[in-house]
């Protein structure tokens, strides 16, 4: 390794890992495990005074007995102060101050340490409050929803029910308008819930009719977003029932946190690439008998974030490379690893559903066919964020196939069809957003459980 190289990589070291952990500990105090503030509130506390009715003992015994009015969770008037099971409570009713949870905060190393005290640097980490708060708002929104999810996805549900449990829990916490409020401006789900099974790496959710259901012999990562006015976290982890995939999916975390720590204003993405491929390919994972070696799935990457749009153009390679591209202060990166049994490599497969307007769309002028309308409801419901037919399909959008077809073929929506290693093989993915801070690394989407 040049000097140079191993010097930048130094300089990504974690500086003291304890304050790292004390850090997480902190943010898991302060909200960041799923607690809010609040006191649990007194179920019995509104009853008291309730009117005496019929016999002796009927005082005490009414007013244990009279069915409560359930609460309607987040209902106008009402004051919660826990999430309810599903996750159906305004996110914001919970946090009333606006005040979020902090995520994972890490120091920047060697060079770079003196930004944290740095008073011309914390000055301009305040000058974005609100952008901090919608993301940390939106962050914990993830949190709430894959904690649901990973207690209740259980093998033998659809893939449709498992899909339609986690945004409907998105939609409640953000507040994303209904069906009839229409245009989707303060938040709501950034891009369609990923259900990739087995050697299926990305983009998989289930169209109108699937009828795929989850066994107990599957991998599958679950990977959703998350926004609050544009922000958006990205964020991902993998579910197996079978103890068989531990050593897969344990590789993978690894990978992901190895590409956390590398990540750094002024670091080089060839070299977060390299740390992370030495992380992952240290596993290996015995499935029914035959040993595998983990691969880095080389064709996948991680992907700066921009405000409404999912990747903003830079890339987080998973394997050693060449890049000298330096992640910038500012900038907002989903880490994201995937490593697999088969060949380490993925191509399109399947039907595609999931879609996006390009940031960069030409105008060109579609006549008055059925592109044209089906633009227009592009534009007002998701403009730039990715979204699939299913939603298309809640909308009420019929036989919009061709017209879809058409808007892809014209270079104003693009495709991303599935991406799937080869038949047999099971591939892993975890995946986090985090906030290059001018005096910090914020691990935004940081949770207790990944
Ligand atoms: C595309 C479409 C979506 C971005 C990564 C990703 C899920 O593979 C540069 C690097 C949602 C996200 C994306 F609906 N992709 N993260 N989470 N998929 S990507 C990409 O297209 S572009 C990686
Ligand atoms: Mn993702
Ligand atoms: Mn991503």
């Amino acid at each position: 390794m040049a000097a140079q190289a191993a010097d930048a990589l130094a300089n990504l070291k974690v500086k003291d890992p304890e304050a790292v952990m004390a850090s997480a500990a902190a943010a898991k105090a302060n909200g960041n495990g799923n607690a809010p503030e609040a006191d649990e509130e007194d179920d019995e506390e509104d009853e008291k005074g309730a009117p005496a009715e019929g016999g002796a003992d009927g005082a005490a015994k009414k007013k244990r007995k009279r069915k409560r009015k359930p609460k309607k969770a987040g209902g106008a008037g009402s004051n919660p102060t826990k999430q309810s099971d599903p996750p159906r409570v305004l996110l914001s009713n919970l946090f009333p101050s606006g005040e979020y949870p902090v995520g994972q905060e890490v120091e920047y190393r060697d060079e770079n340490l003196y930004r944290t005290t740095n008073e011309e640097k914390r000055a301009l980490d305040r000058m974005n409050n609100d952008f901090l708060q919608e993301y940390r708002q939106g962050a914990e929104i993830h949190r709430q929803v894959r904690q649901w999810a990973q207690k209740n996805i259980k093998p033998g549900q659809s893939l449709t029910e498992i899909a339609e449990g986690i945004e409907d829990g998105v939609r409640a916490l953000t507040g994303h308008p209904g069906l009839e409020e229409g245009d989707n401006i303060k938040g709501g789900i950034a891009f369609p819930t990923g259900l990739n099974l087995d050697h299926i790496a990305a983009h998989y959710s289930p169209n109108a009719g699937n009828k795929t259901l989850l066994s107990k012999d599957n991998v599958m990562k679950v990977d959703f977003g998350v926004h609050i006015n544009g922000r958006i976290v990205d964020s991902a982890f993998t579910m197996a029932f079978d103890p068989m995939y531990d050593n897969l999916l344990e590789a993978v975390k690894q990978g992901t946190n190895t590409g956390i720590k590398e990540a750094g204003i002024d670091a080089r993405m060839g070299e977060i690439g390299a740390a992370i491929q030495e992380t992952m390919e240290s596993y290996e994972c015995e499935i029914n008998g035959k040993t595998y070696p983990i691969k880095c799935i080389r064709n996948l990457n991680g992907h700066d974030i921009r405000q409404w749009q999912i990747h903003g153009g830079k890339s987080v390679p998973i394997v050693k490379s060449n890049d000298q591209t330096k992640m910038e202060e500012g900038e907002v990166f989903a880490i994201e690893t995937f490593g697999s049994t088969g060949n380490g490599y993925v191509q399109d497969d399947y039907e595609t559903s999931h879609y996006a307007k390009r940031a960069d769309a030409p105008k060109v002028g579609l006549g008055i066919g059925s592109a044209k309308k089906l633009l227009n409801v592009i534009n007002k419901n998701f403009g730039t964020l990715p979204f699939c037919r299913r939603y298309l399909d809640r909308l009420g959008q019929e036989k919009y196939l061709l017209g879809l077809n058409s808007l892809v073929s014209h270079g104003i929506v693009e495709a991303y069809p599935p991406l799937v290693d080869k038949k047999g093989s099971y591939t892993a993915q975890f995946e986090h957003t985090i906030l290059l801070r001018p005096n910090v690394k914020e691990v935004i989407s940081r949770g207790d459980d990944y």
